[in-house]
């Protein structure tokens, strides 16, 4: 399945809504996508100045992604964590194809201006491309690299680039500046989520030796499928809708941002890295993707990182149902759901989930009778089974997330709230149930 198939499939399913209006690329499609944040994917269909359509939020509703998969919004993290995990034990490698679609129109000359590439946010300094798969090769091993950067559009065919502290595009890149070199990529636009997971992998379950594109080999059942690129030498996403081959340049600096980021909060303008475009090509008519940061950002971190939280305490602590990553903790936040047999241990899992996950600013344990899913219902937890004094934990001056306004440099303070029962439970904790009724039984006249 490619990602107009993708997209065919939800609308099949009446999980794609299509806007038929003319709509600005400029801050208007991405004001009518915020309406749909976390509900049904959005088509745009005709954009002021373009031809080819745009599709924003194929991440942000787990029911619509689980769908992609043929699974349930529960499995969903499960399944994402089976394939990371396939890395290790029995890697399918990706194949190079000799006929890509993504490759059935080469623009004569590369031309971003071309390309429905959306403002997103009100003070964005220009229109970017946020979810696109990065490709590259190490300069001296050659192994395969894939990772999401994002892309400010600043010319014809000119993009800046953001490349975090440990990344791998950015040790190949800074690899291949120290020769003088330049770093070839391809950028690729609207592909099967499962490439994205492959892409989002963390660097701890796929170091820089490992090529993680072969997790999409993983969930596609199939090996990944490539394409050589006709102006670098690193390959494209062969089903991908479009494909941007081009260059990291060395030495060179210009300004990138705003960006309105995933925290709600900007990234600054500052001088960052930059791209050359050298050809581009497309499939027969494209269905461009981008995401709006935020949802689609928390609900796709948190399907990795909720497993990998799981399976590492299950370890450590008994008692562990379930870990979720709040939409509200803007992926800073990790909710456990714990019977722990022993008093003391919820504080335990609550260290341990610091450990797994550096970007963690906060940690709430709850019991099985707290819906982990429903905010209301967390915060009820905390109001009437935390005890401040004796049940928040504080971790001063520990590594945080650099994109976190709390944390300068990335260095901040963490808190975890113990919300579970102490042992024996006593009754005054038991919560008020009702009887389940089927509503289906009555008749009701609404
Ligand atoms: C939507 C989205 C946008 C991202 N944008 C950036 C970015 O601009 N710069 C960056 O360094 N990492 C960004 N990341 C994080 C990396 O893509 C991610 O950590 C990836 O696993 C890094 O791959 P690597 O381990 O091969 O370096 C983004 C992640 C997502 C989900
Ligand atoms: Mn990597």
């Amino acid at each position: 399945m490619n990602f107009s198939e993708v997209l065919a499939k939800l609308a099949a399913e009446g999980r794609l809504v299509r806007v038929k209006s003319e709509v600005d690329t400029a801050y208007e499609a991405a004001g009518i996508a915020r309406a749909y944040e976390g509900r049904q994917v959005v088509l745009f269909e005709k954009l002021r100045g373009h031809s080819f359509p745009l599709a924003i939020g194929l991440l942000w509703n787990r029911d619509n992604l689980a769908s992609v998969f043929d699974t349930t919004a529960e499995k969903l993290p499960f399944l994402f964590n089976d394939a990371v995990k396939s890395l290790h034990l029995n890697p399918v490698a990706p194949i190079v194809v000799d006929q890509a679609p993504a490759q059935a129109v080469l623009m004569p000359e590369p031309d971003l201006a071309k390309i429905p590439v959306p403002i997103l946010a009100e003070k964005d300094g220009g229109p970017y491309f946020d979810n696109c798969v990065v490709i590259a090769k190490d300069p001296d091993t050659g192994v395969r690299n894939a990772s999401i950067h994002r892309l400010m559009v600043t010319g014809k065919n000119r993009l800046g680039l953001l490349m975090d502290l440990g990344r791998h595009l950015r040790d190949y890149y800074e690899r291949a500046e120290a020769r003088g070199q330049a770093l070839e990529i391809t950028i690729n636009n609207g592909v099967h989520p499962a490439y994205y997971v492959a892409a989002i992998t963390p660097s701890a379950a796929a170091p820089i030796d490992v090529d993680e594109l072969s997790v999409a080999s993983a969930l596609l059942k199939e090996p990944a499928r490539l394409c050589k690129s006709k102006t670098v030498s690193v390959e494209g996403i062969a089903d991908a809708q479009l494909i941007m081959e081009a260059a990291i340049l060395p030495h060179v600096r210009e300004p990138e941002g705003p960006f309105g980021e995933v925290s709600g909060y900007y990234a600054q303008r500052d001088d960052r890295w930059v791209v050359e475009v050298r050809a581009i090509t497309h499939a027969v008519n494209p269905v461009i993707s981008t995401l709006l940061p935020g949802k689609e950002v928390w609900n796709s971190v948190g399907l990795g990182v909720e497993p990998n939280i799981f399976e590492t305490l299950s370890r450590q602590v008994k008692g562990l149902k379930k870990v979720y990553m709040s939409h509200g903790g803007s992926q800073y936040h990790v909710i456990l759901q714990i019977d722990p047999p022993l008093n003391g241990m919820a504080k335990n899992a609550i260290m341990a989930a610091f450990a797994c996950y550096p970007a963690l600013q906060m940690v709430t344990a709850v019991n099985s009778d707290v819906d982990i899913y429903d905010a209301e219902d967390v915060e009820r937890a905390l109001v009437t089974r935390c005890d401040p004094a004796r049940d928040i934990i504080i971790i001063r001056d520990a590594l945080c997330h650099e994109l976190n306004p709390v944390a300068p440099g990335g260095v901040g303070s963490k808190m975890g709230f113990d919300c579970t029962c102490p042992l024996p439970k006593e009754r005054k904790y038991e919560r008020v149930t009702f009887k389940e009724v089927n509503l289906a039984d009555y008749d009701i006249e609404e």
